[in-house]
């Protein structure tokens, strides 16, 4: 386990009664306490950086570029390095919170492997993305509008070496609503397990309205291949919780 998703301070950010919920920031606060609200929020979190791991050994070339959008404090930029024995490649690790991105270059320090990390200021949005092996997006794309996210995979697309994988990890939507409810439930029962109480899941719920917006797997799949893709399927899901790969 990398620092960047070693057990943190707890996070209690929403323990207390708020009253007006404020809208969920990438702020210090969340910061200090990320690793932990990550692990204890996101069933199967950990397997998914470890498998970025994997599919970097699999599938990064020499001389290319990896791309972490949405890196928070680099957890998968770690995993991914840990695993990269080619020469000549950049992980480039983007995230558009100056308060995660500081913390992220601290703990890159403590890491001693080879491959070099430039860390990038930015909307994902805005970046070019060029002579790409391996795009992740690990529960990012799930904070971009909408009607970017189409621009956002043609660019991821077109940034890809022949034979690149993307790797989309996300919260989903599910439909009837009553399958949506019945997996928003399971991971109600799963956050109660990690010793969040009724009352954080559900101001957290209310803090991440309409910031977080999950869409189902079918229009995350169409999307993908709309961008060129051949193919893209879940390797992991749980609950509604699933990450996708793709290769170009
Ligand atoms: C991990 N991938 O540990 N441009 C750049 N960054 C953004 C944008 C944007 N438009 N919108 C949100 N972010 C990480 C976890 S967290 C997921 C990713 C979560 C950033 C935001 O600042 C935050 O750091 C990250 O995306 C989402 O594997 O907290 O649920």
């Amino acid at each position: 386990m990398s620092d960047a998703n070693r057990p943190s301070a707890r996070d209690d950010l929403f323990a207390s009664p708020l009253g007006n919920i404020p809208r969920f920031a990438f702020d210090q606060a969340v910061v200090d306490v990320f690793p932990d609200m990550i692990q204890r929020s996101v069933p199967g979190y950990q397997t998914i950086i470890n498998l970025c791991g994997e599919l970097a050994a699999r599938f990064v070339q020499a001389d290319s570029n990896c791309y972490d959008l949405g890196c928070s404090l680099g957890a998968s930029s770690l995993a991914i390095r840990q695993q990269i024995q080619q020469p000549g490649v950049t992980i480039v690790a983007v995230d558009n919170s100056a308060a995660m991105l500081a913390r992220c270059q601290t703990l890159l320090q403590s890491d001693q492997a080879a491959t070099a990390v430039e860390l990038v200021e930015a909307d994902i949005c805005d970046i070019e993305i060029n002579n790409a092996s391996l795009v992740v997006m690990n529960f990012t794309l799930q904070f971009i509008a909408i009607e970017k996210r189409q621009a956002l995979l043609e660019k991821i697309y077109a940034g890809l070496n022949p034979g690149g994988c993307l790797v989309i990890s996300e919260k989903l939507l599910f439909e009837p609503e009553s399958l949506n409810q019945l997996l928003s439930e399971l991971h109600h029962q799963f956050k109660s397990a990690q010793g969040y109480s009724d009352l954080e899941i559900s101001q957290k719920r209310d803090s991440l309205e309409n910031i977080l917006i999950p869409e189902t797997l079918e229009t995350h799949i169409n999307r993908i291949k709309a961008c060129g893709f051949n193919s893209a399927s879940p390797w992991f899901q749980c609950f509604n919780f699933a990450s996708l790969v793709a290769v170009k």
